[in-house]
């Protein structure tokens, strides 16, 4: 690199701190340019390591991400520019740690607010060390078509209208970020465009100063005129003085220092920067101005003003031969983000999802279009919900309060059924809540606890047919079915199921009808006559009688009551209920810190 050089078209930086937009315009930045490579060799996330996929013109690239600063540098000895976006607080930490590091060369500080003494240790370790800091409280600065730090310039679109994708003729050196956008913009219009611009950032202390950048700029051939926007408060723009009094530099500048109408106000005015404040007269704009035009700097008579003077500068090179103009070349086009074409209506895309039982997109969630505050304002019940998303309506309360008393009934039914001696089972051999909790829900199927949906499907047909409980019995036997909903373990004509009788006398006294129930009972009647264990189970139960609900509620069609027994909604209620008892089951043997289970040779039949 040439003596004065901060970047070339091949530097890479490390990122400190991962944010996507700043990385993402670095990159479209480097696109823009043609670049080889991209410039963000690296991601430094504390305490992360992987990869951040971003674009790198069409393209998707993997940027690696390092957790510490050194273990990023070693990764990657080229990348000698450390972008710091840490915030206030650990910018200085970590910009120290970077300048530390032999490999790194130049520090951009972002943040704004940095402790002033931290950054006088920063300056005067990067001094003593041959090292560059720019900030803190900068945008950062850029080498037309070569290198762009973070957010500089903005957009794509501005970076395109500045033309800074190709390198002009003009050095720029600024205290303020955003200022420096509108200078860009300026320039492009006046002359043939910025060879490098910098904003050292608007701190009392900053990393490096105008005069440092001017004399920079004065060693690069490329550059053959600057421009300074300074600001009132501080004497940083005296240091360009006695600079340009010693005839340190040689090349045209043109300098304005903003902040004269200070002296409109009675008292010191703070402006937007921490160092831009109106102090003694030598601090003011105008006395600043002065001093610059003295010392033979170009200083108009107004900010107004400073277009034409950068213009005028610039004409007279051109004039002398000094500044050839250049080809112009048309930059790439640069891919449009799909969602912010999606935004602008540009393109369309087909979803890859549909769902109609709830959206979390507005204010608050809603469950079939019912938001969560008037579920909590209305004193709905877990019956309700599941009536919204399953059944995306809201039910009658006697139909939801069914549901609550399958829930609550099915919740658990001791240690000894197969899904709570699986989940018991899983937590002893030390497995997690998840896996114990669906090593239980994995038997729930035809013979336990899954007979829900079959039980309303056969019910249902036999009903609708007409079949007499004998017929039907039999026809299932002919079959070779099991009649679902009807048997159990241990339940028998003489000693009932409690839960059962339970769920008949609530649908009794609260349903419309329980015709469906009635032809279950008839069937239990004629099963118990065959065998005693021959019961009305939990799942033939619940199964009859929601078809009764779902027949009796008025709120859906036959065709939807079809389709809900059809596709097996029913099973869910038992899936759901029995969670609640295998998540008790997991905590019980942890508490009790029970031991791997394993199974008694007793309790095996060995045979050949
Ligand atoms: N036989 C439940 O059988 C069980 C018959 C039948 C006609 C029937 C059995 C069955 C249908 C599925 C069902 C849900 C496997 C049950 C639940 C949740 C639970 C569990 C808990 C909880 C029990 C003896 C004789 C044989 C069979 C005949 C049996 N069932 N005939 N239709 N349905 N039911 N499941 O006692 O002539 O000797 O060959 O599959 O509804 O899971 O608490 O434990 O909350 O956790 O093993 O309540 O009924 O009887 O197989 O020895 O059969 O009866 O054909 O006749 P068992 P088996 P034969 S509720």
């Amino acid at each position: 690199m040439a003596t004065g050089q901060l970047f070339s078209r091949t530097t890479q930086a490390l990122f400190y701190n991962y944010k996507q937009l700043p990385i993402q315009r670095m990159l479209d930045f480097d696109f823009l340019c043609g670049r080889e490579t991209p410039s963000v060799a690296g991601i430094i996330n504390p305490g992360a390591e992987g990869f951040q996929k971003l674009f790198f013109g069409q393209e998707e690239i993997a940027i690696p991400v390092h957790s510490t600063i050194e273990a990023a540098c070693a990764a990657h000895p080229t990348a000698d520019v450390f972008i710091n976006f840490a915030s206030f607080r650990s910018a200085a930490a970590s910009s120290m740690s970077a300048l530390k590091q032999p490999t790194i060369r130049v520090v951009a500080i972002i943040a704004e607010g940095v402790p002033e003494s931290d950054t006088k240790q920063l300056i005067a370790y990067a001094r003593s060390n041959n090292k560059v800091v720019i900030g803190p409280a900068t945008v950062g600065g850029i080498q037309a078509g070569a290198f762009k730090i973070g957010d500089t310039a903005g957009t794509i679109d501005n970076i395109v209208q500045c033309k800074l994708y190709r390198p002009g003729s003009v050095g720029f050196v600024s205290k303020s970020g955003g200022m420096s956008n509108e200078m860009y913009n300026t320039i492009a219009r006046v002359t043939d465009g910025i060879y490098e611009g910098i904003a050292i950032g608007g701190d009392v202390f900053p990393g490096s100063t105008l005069s440092d950048h001017i004399l920079r700029f004065n060693n690069i051939p490329q550059v053959k005129m600057m421009v300074v926007l300074g600001e009132l408060g501080g004497r940083d723009e005296y240091s360009l003085v006695e600079a340009l009094k010693q005839g340190k530099v040689n090349k045209p500048v043109v300098a304005w220092v903003s902040g004269t109408c200070a002296r409109l106000f009675k008292s010191e005015v703070q402006f937007g920067h921490a160092g831009a404040k109106s102090g003694g007269e030598m601090e003011s704009a105008q006395a600043k101005n002065q001093a610059l035009k003295e010392a033979g700097a170009v200083v108009p008579t107004s900010f107004e003003a400073f277009e034409a003077a950068i213009k005028e500068t610039f004409d007279k090179l051109v004039e002398e031969g000094k500044i050839t103009p250049i080809k112009e070349v048309k930059p790439p086009q640069i891919p449009e983000d799909l969602n912010s074409a999606i935004k602008s209506g540009k393109v369309r895309a087909p979803t890859h999802i549909i769902s109609t039982i709830s959206d979390d997109r507005g204010e608050e969630p809603c469950y079939a279009g019912v938001p969560m505050s008037s579920i909590v304002e209305q004193g709905f019940g877990v019956g309700d919900v599941i009536s919204l998303l399953w059944f995306k309506r809201s039910l009658p309360r006697y139909c939801t309060k069914f549901i609550e008393i399958c829930i609550m009934l099915c919740a658990d039914h001791g240690p000894c059924v197969s899904g709570a001696h699986n989940t018991i089972v899983t937590a002893r051999a030390g497995k997690d809540l998840v896996s114990s909790l669906v090593s239980g829900l994995l038997t729930i199927g035809p013979r336990f606890g899954g007979a829900i949906d079959d039980a309303a499907r056969y019910f249902k047909d036999a009903y609708d047919r007409g079949l007499t409980p004998y017929e039907f019995v039999e026809s299932m036997k002919k079959k070779g079915i099991r009649v679902p909903g009807i048997g159990h373990r241990i339940k028998r004509g003489d000693n009932r199921d409690k839960r059962v009788e339970l769920l008949q006398l609530f649908a009794r006294t609260n349903f419309p009808s329980v015709k469906y129930m009635e032809y279950a009972v008839q069937v239990e009647t004629y099963t118990l006559s065959k065998a005693n264990n021959l019961v009305l189970n939990v799942d033939g139960a619940i199964g009859s009688l929601f078809l009764d609900l779902l027949a009796g509620s008025g709120m859906f069609t036959k065709q939807e009551i079809d389709e809900i027994v059809e596709i097996g909604y029913l099973n869910g209620l038992f899936v759901l209920a029995r969670s609640i008892g295998l998540i008790g089951h997991t905590f019980d043997q942890k508490r009790l810190k029970q031991p791997l289970y394993r199974h008694p040779w007793e309790d095996v039949l060995y045979t050949k």
